[in-house]
C-alpha cells in the first residue's frame, strides 16, 4: 500500500479509478456468485516486482536467466494446490478459466473433434463449445442440457447422447448450476464410450477443496479451476491433471497457448493456496454453504421459484416470472440499490439471454465480510423489497440505506480505504 502515494502523483486518474472501486465494493451487497475479495497478502502479491520478470517455461527450466525467485513461488504454488486438491500434477500458470480450458481440450484432442459439455443456457460456461466461442470455433460440439422438470442433469441422457454422437472430451462443471456435480458418474459414462473427461470446477473449487461438493480429482483426466472465485485469490487459473498428461498439459500451455507466465499472478496464487490449506477457510467455505441455504430459504419463503428447487453450493438461480420481473429489470433495480447481481437465463428461459427470466446470486463475497445467515435472510427480504417495486426510487433509496447499514457492519479493505482518503 506504500506505493499508493506515488500512484496518486503519477497517475491521479488511476488512482482515483481504485480508490473508487475500493469503495463500491465496500459500500455494496456483493451477490455475485463469481466474485470474491482476496487479501491484502494476495494485494501484495499481485502488486509486485514479480511483474517484471520473463519465465518461459517451468521452475528449473527456463528460457531467460534471472528466474531463481520466481521459480521457489512457482514451485510453491504447485506443490500447495497439489496437496491442496490431492492433484498428481499441476500447472499454475494459465492465465484465466478459459485459456486453461483451451489448453485442456487440445491437450487431449485436435480441431475438429467433438466435445461435449453443458450448455450455456442450461448453467454452462462460453468455453465449453458455445458457438461463438473458440471452443464452439474449433470443436464439433454436443450439448447437454438439463431436465425440464428437475432442471438437474440426467445422466441417462448424457449416456444416451455420449453413446451417439463419441466425443473425444466431456466437459463437466458449470457456472450457473445450483445442485452437485457428480464427476464419478460422467466418468462411468466416459469409460462406455471411451471419452475423455475434463472437469471445469472454476465455480466449486473452494468447496471442493474442503470436501464440500464431490471432487472430481480422482475421475477427471484434466480439471481446471480458476483462482479468484470461491479459492479467494488472484484473478487467473491452475490447470491440473493425472501424472500421465503432465508432459502434453505443460507443453501445451508453453509454448502451445500461452507465452511467458504471470510471475506476480502466481505468487499470488500461492498465497490463495496457502490461506486454502489453513482451518480458517475450511470455516469460511461451510459458511458460503450455509448462508447460500439460508439466502435460498428466505427467497423460497417469500414465494420465488429457485431454479432445482434451492442449492447444494454457494449460489442459486431466482426465476422471476411467477414476479413478472425480468432478469434484466431485477439487476437495474438491485444495483440502483446498492445490491450488486447478474441477470441469468434459467433453463428453456423464454428470454433472450440480454433480458433473461432470472438471477443469480452467490455468497462467497459477502460471507468473506463476515455475514452469517441472519444477514442473507435480511439481504432476501431487501431483494424482495426491491423486486416488488421496480422503478420506485423512494424504496431504492430506502433499501439502500439498510445496505448501508450492513456494509459498514461489516467493513471491507478498511486500511485500504482511510489511507486513500488520507492521500
Ligand atoms: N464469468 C464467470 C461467471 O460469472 O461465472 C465465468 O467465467
Amino acid at each position: 500500500m506504500h506505493n499508493a502515494k506515488i500512484l496518486k502523483e503519477v497517475d491521479p486518474e488511476i488512482f482515483d479509478v481504485i480508490k473508487n472501486e475500493t469503495n463500491r465494493e465496500h459500500e455494496t451487497l456483493e451477490l455475485i456468485a463469481s466474485e470474491n475479495f482476496c487479501s491484502e497478502a494476495v494485494l501484495a502479491a499481485l502488486g509486485s516486482v514479480l511483474t517484471n520478470k520473463y519465465a518461459e517455461g517451468l521452475p528449473k527450466k527456463r528460457y531467460y536467466g534471472g528466474c531463481e525467485f520466481v521459480d521457489i513461488g512457482e514451485s510453491l504454488a504447485i506443490e500447495r494446490a497439489k496437496k491442496l486438491f490431492g492433484a498428481e500434477h499441476v500447472n499454475v500458470q494459465p492465465h484465466s478459466g478459459t485459456q486453461a480450458n483451451m489448453i485442456a481440450y487440445l491437450a487431449l484432442a485436435n480441431p475438429g473433434d467433438t466435445i461435449m459439455g453443458l450448455n450455456l443456457a442450461h448453467g454452462g460456461h462460453l468455453s465449453h463449445g458455445h458457438p461463438i466461442n473458440f471452443s464452439g470455433k474449433y470443436f464439433r460440439v454436443i450439448h447437454y442440457g438439463v431436465d425440464p422438470h428437475t432442471e438437474t442433469i440426467d445422466y441417462n441422457e448424457v449416456r444416451r447422447l455420449a453413446k451417439e454422437y463419441k466425443p473425444k472430451i466431456i466437459v463437466t462443471g458449470a457456472s450457473a448450476y445450483p445442485r452437485y456435480f457428480y464427476f464419478d458418474k460422467f466418468q462411468e459414462i466416459c469409460d462406455e464410450v471411451g471419452a475423455y473427461q475434463v472437469a471445469d470446477i472454476a465455480h466449486t473449487a473452494g468447496l471442493v477443496a474442503c470436501g464440500l461438493h464431490p471432487s472430481p480429482i480422482p475421475y477427471a483426466d484434466i480439471v481446471t479451476t480458476t483462482t479468484h472465485k470461491t479459492l479467494r485469490g488472484p484473478r487467473g487459473a491452475i490447470i491440473m491433471c493425472k501424472a500421465k498428461y503432465a508432459e502434453i498439459v505443460d507443453k501445451t500451455t508453453f509454448p502451445g497457448v500461452q507465452g511467458g507466465p504471470l510471475e506476480h499472478v502466481i505468487a499470488a496464487k500461492a498465497v490463495a493456496l496457502k490461506e486454502a490449506l489453513s482451518d480458517d477457510f475450511k470455516n469460511y467455505q461451510r459458511q458460503v454453504v450455509d448462508n447460500a441455504k439460508a439466502l435460498a430459504e428466505e427467497l423460497m419463503r417469500l414465494g420465488y421459484r429457485l431454479v432445482a428447487g434451492g442449492t447444494d453450493t454457494h449460489l442459486m438461480l431466482v426465476d422471476l416470472r411467477s414476479k413478472n420481473v425480468t432478469g434484466r429489470d431485477a439487476e437495474n433495480a438491485l444495483g440502483n440499490a446498492g445490491i450488486t447481481v447478474n441477470r441469468n437465463t434459467i433453463p428453456y428461459d423464454p428470454q433472450k439471454p440480454f433480458i433473461a427470466s432470472g438471477i443469480r446470486l452467490g455468497t462467497p463475497a459477502l460471507t468473506t465480510r463476515g455475514m452469517k445467515e441472519n444477514e442473507m435472510r435480511k439481504i432476501a427480504r431487501l431483494i424482495d423489497k426491491v423486486l416488488m417495486n421496480i422503478g420506485n426510487e423512494k424504496i431504492y433509496q430506502e433499501v439502500k440505506s439498510e445496505v448501508k447499514e450492513l456494509t459498514e457492519a461489516f467493513p471491507l479493505y478498511k486500511e485500504r480505504r482511510e489511507l486513500y482518503e488520507k492521500l
